[in-house]
């Protein structure tokens, strides 16, 4: 029996196309990211948003039927390891009421525990567990939620001496904390509502607890005005009280929500996060990101702000999606739209567009594309210009080495166009693509070979 569920779980194993940018996954919608590191490898447990199903009446709300549970060895390269718990299978949850919120993931006594909250048959939200010997699953749900546990949004932070604290939103949308058992499935103390003092009222939820030398980190979403930003407190007790110190990342007024994590991973911490890229017009599904998280001396964060370019080097071999550029060229003749509005998944165009020959070339930065050591012989731009021009690729700045110039013949289809490499560079350089004549040309990609 145990060899049927493992090899499901294996087949449902799929690659995700690596891009090494924002947003991370881009072969479904996914939000509420909780990273952790787990055996060397970086574990995300995020929300599964789905638009909405015939069978769910709200068509304006967030739909969430199951998780799957995401990893990679080095933030380029994504396995998605399938569905590890469904709507349907879990005997306490409503099953057609699309409200897997939130969860998380720990280990303890060579276990992994999959927290995930949902509404429940007998009505109100609680919190569940599913229990694995792998962090990729197969996970085994329990018959019942956790008692006492009403509300959403779980994290389960273990202290170094091996205490496991539950914090979660609860029903009257406080944040509380409480001390769980060694089972990992009950409380073992009181449920307290969390002491800090962020200066105005609004929304919290989504807290995330870590510990970094010696101090203890809570974490929340914010609706500060309109929309969430992300918030912390400091403390020195995983119960509190903690000290309000400021916003790690602003909201965003695209997206009503946003829900991160924080980790630690080969000596750099990273920001998880989601914003709503592959699908503007409706903040419900939404994707996750990662932005890199950097420390005071004194322990506090400096504040992120969101890129699309993300975390990590893109090989030059790869495809490298222009339009996640780190900057651009502000005169606003240069921008990106949806290769198909109808496939947000495939992705962006960058559009350059210049009516005025006498102005200066339209370019765009993406950082860190990594060249490699070997020599490289051609670059191809995979670009759309019915009437033609010129795209030069230089290395570092926007007058630094030339690496490559592409003649873009006038066609009325996409086309590969191919050049020789001119200047070769080695290792890590950011890449200036801009457009030297003509007046309107679509770049989907840039690839080194
Ligand atoms: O994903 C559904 C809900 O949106 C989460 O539970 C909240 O934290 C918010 O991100």
């Amino acid at each position: 029996m145990k060899k049927t569920i493992l090899t499901a779980a294996i087949a449902a194993c799929a690659m995700i196309p690596a891009f090494a940018q924002n947003p991370i996954i881009s072969t479904g919608f996914t939000a509420d990211p909780s990273a952790h590191v787990f055996n060397g490898r970086v574990y995300v447990f995020p929300s599964h948003d789905i638009p909405a199903p015939a069978d769910f009446s709200r068509k304006d709300w967030f739909c969430m039927a199951d998780y799957h549970v995401y990893s990679s060895d080095n933030l380029i390269d994504w396995v998605d390891h399938g569905m590890i718990v469904d709507q349907k299978t879990v005997p306490w949850v409503n099953g057609t009421s699309y409200s897997m919120w939130a969860p998380d993931c720990n280990f303890k006594n060579g276990k992994y525990y999959f927290y995930f909250p949902a509404n429940q048959k007998r009505g109100g939200n609680a919190v569940g567990v599913a229990i694995a010997d792998k962090p990729e699953g197969p996970y085994k749900v329990q018959e019942n939620p956790i008692p006492g546990v009403n509300g959403i949004d779980p994290c389960i932070f273990i202290d170094d001496d091996g205490t496991p604290y539950l914090t979660w939103q609860n029903q009257g949308n406080a944040l509380v904390i409480a001390k769980l058992k060694d089972n990992m499935l009950e409380l073992a103390s009181e449920v307290v509502t969390v002491q800090h003092n962020v200066p105005r009222n609004g929304l919290k939820e989504g807290p995330f607890m870590f510990k970094r030398n010696g101090k203890y980190y809570y974490t929340f979403p914010w609706v500060e005005r309109n929309h969430e930003c992300i918030c912390y407190c400091m403390g020195d007790s995983p119960m509190g009280p903690f000290e309000y110190k400021g916003k790690v990342m602003e909201q965003n007024p695209n997206c009503w929500t946003n829900h991160h994590s924080m980790v630690e991973f080969k000596g750099q911490w990273y920001f998880f996060y989601h914003h709503n890229d592959y699908s503007p017009n409706f903040d419900k599904n939404r994707s996750t990101c990662i932005e890199y998280l950097n420390f005071n001396e004194d322990g506090t964060i400096v504040p992120i702000v969101p890129t699309r370019r993300g975390v990590g080097n893109t090989p030059a071999t790869n495809k490298i999606q222009i339009d996640r550029y780190s900057n651009i060229e502000p005169t606003k003749h240069v921008w990106t739209e949806f290769l198909r509005t109808e496939k947000p998944f495939d992705g962006w165009k960058t559009i350059f567009r210049n009516h005025d020959s006498t102005r200066n070339p339209l370019w765009v930065e993406y950082d860190r594309v990594d060249f490699g050591e070997k020599d490289l012989s051609t670059a191809t731009i995979r670009c759309h210009s019915q009437v033609g021009g010129t795209i030069v690729l230089r290395a570092d700045t926007q007058n630094g080495p030339l690496v490559s110039t592409i003649k873009v013949e006038g066609k009325p289809d996409w086309q590969e166009v191919s050049a020789p490499v001119v200047g070769q560079q080695k290792g890590v350089h950011n890449l200036f693509v801009s457009m030297t004549s003509g007046i309107l040309v679509e770049v989907d990609w840039v690839q080194f070979k």
